[in-house]
């Protein structure tokens, strides 16, 4: 784990806080598939808010662009997109931030730089790449980042991204978010190799892992890659060590792994974590902690209220916002 010291008080609350309102969220989303308020597809973050936080602190989102795959609720929450419609999105509203039609896999919001949830596993990493190539030819001092699953390792477009990434010298950050498990199985029954830091140094890329349980270690090596990327206009890649708590989507009940194996990373919760390290700072204490969990609490309940009340998309809707 590393030190919180050299860290201003304020910064580590807001770190501390947005990680705990993202698994407010998601355990309310849960709670809301189970009481069929939100249909299709549903993929929550729990276990990995640590990877969001961590890596968006590390961005200035006026220059910077972020892209992701279907488990995208933390990442759109960690840029400030507006829980209520987040909310909305997911029980198809009118008021979701694609105005109920993306659903949960394609949360999506260009002023705040969120280039949206994918629904293909690796379809965000060329697009990253073209982003990244618009902010080099336009020489806007910004990078891009990308996150996408371990099993997106394997698709062609990951290899291709990655060589003309150092080809064209391109602003772009991959980020791996090794969560253990692709759909229904283990990433090491399905990987040639465990490592995936060489995917990266294969292509010229530097590539490193990092402890996704712990949100400091994320912001600084995230803050290390980002400044490459934007002073030598170098692309890094990082596999990010973390576990989803949940199963892969709502309709798994996530039979591949062992109570233990669950039990054992939830004793490295990242949020956890970095409360019992602010604790023993003597930075906060447990009842301002329990006092901002009911306020996070209370803004989710706010969410579903609004969910609940927004109106359904009129049928016309559906011959709009078509392209070809
Ligand atoms: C091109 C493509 N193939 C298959 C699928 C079906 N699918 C959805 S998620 C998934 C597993 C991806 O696992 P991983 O990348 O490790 O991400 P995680 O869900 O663990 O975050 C698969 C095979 C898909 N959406 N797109």
């Amino acid at each position: 784990m590393r030190k919180i010291d050299s860290y201003d008080k304020d910064f580590l609350i807001s770190i501390l806080r947005e990680m705990n309102f993202i698994r407010r969220f998601e355990e309310k989303a849960g709670q809301m598939y189970g009481l069929k308020k939100i249909g299709g597809f549903c993929h929550l973050y729990n276990g990995q808010e640590a990877v969001a936080i961590g890596a968006v602190k590390a961005l200035d989102m006026k220059t910077d662009y972020i892209l992701t795959g279907y488990r995208d609720h933390g990442h759109a929450l960690a840029v400030g997109m507006d829980p209520n419609a987040i909310m909305a999105e997911l029980y198809g509203k009118s008021t979701g931030v694609s105005r109920g039609k993306g659903g949960s896999m394609h949360m999506f919001d260009v002023e705040k730089h969120m280039l949206g949830g994918n629904g293909i596993v690796g379809g965000q990493i060329p697009v990253a790449g073209g982003v990244a190539l618009m902010q080099a030819y336009k020489g806007t001092g910004g990078a891009t980042l990308v996150f996408f699953g371990d099993g997106a390792i394997h698709q062609g477009s990951f290899h291709e991204t990655l060589n003309l990434a150092k080809i064209w010298n391109l602003p772009v950050v991959f980020i791996c978010e090794n969560n253990q498990y692709g759909m229904g199985t283990s990433y090491d029954r399905v990987s040639s190799v465990t490592d995936y830091s060489i995917m990266g140094n294969s292509y010229g890329i530097p590539s490193w892992q990092v402890d996704g349980m712990d949100v400091i270690a994320v912001y600084e090596e995230l803050g290390k890659a980002v400044k490459q990327a934007k002073e030598q206009a170098l692309p890094a890649f990082i596999e990010i060590q973390t576990y989803r708590y949940k199963g892969h989507s709502m309709s798994d009940p996530a039979k591949y792994r062992s109570k233990e194996d669950l039990e054992a990373y939830k004793q490295k919760d990242p949020i956890l974590g970095l409360k019992a390290r602010m604790l023993d700072a003597g930075l906060i204490t447990d009842e301002q902690f329990k006092e901002w969990d009911k306020e996070d609490k209370k803004r989710v309940q706010d969410a579903i209220e609004f969910a609940d009340k927004s109106p359904e998309p009129p049928l016309s809707d559906m011959y709009e916002d078509i392209l070809a």
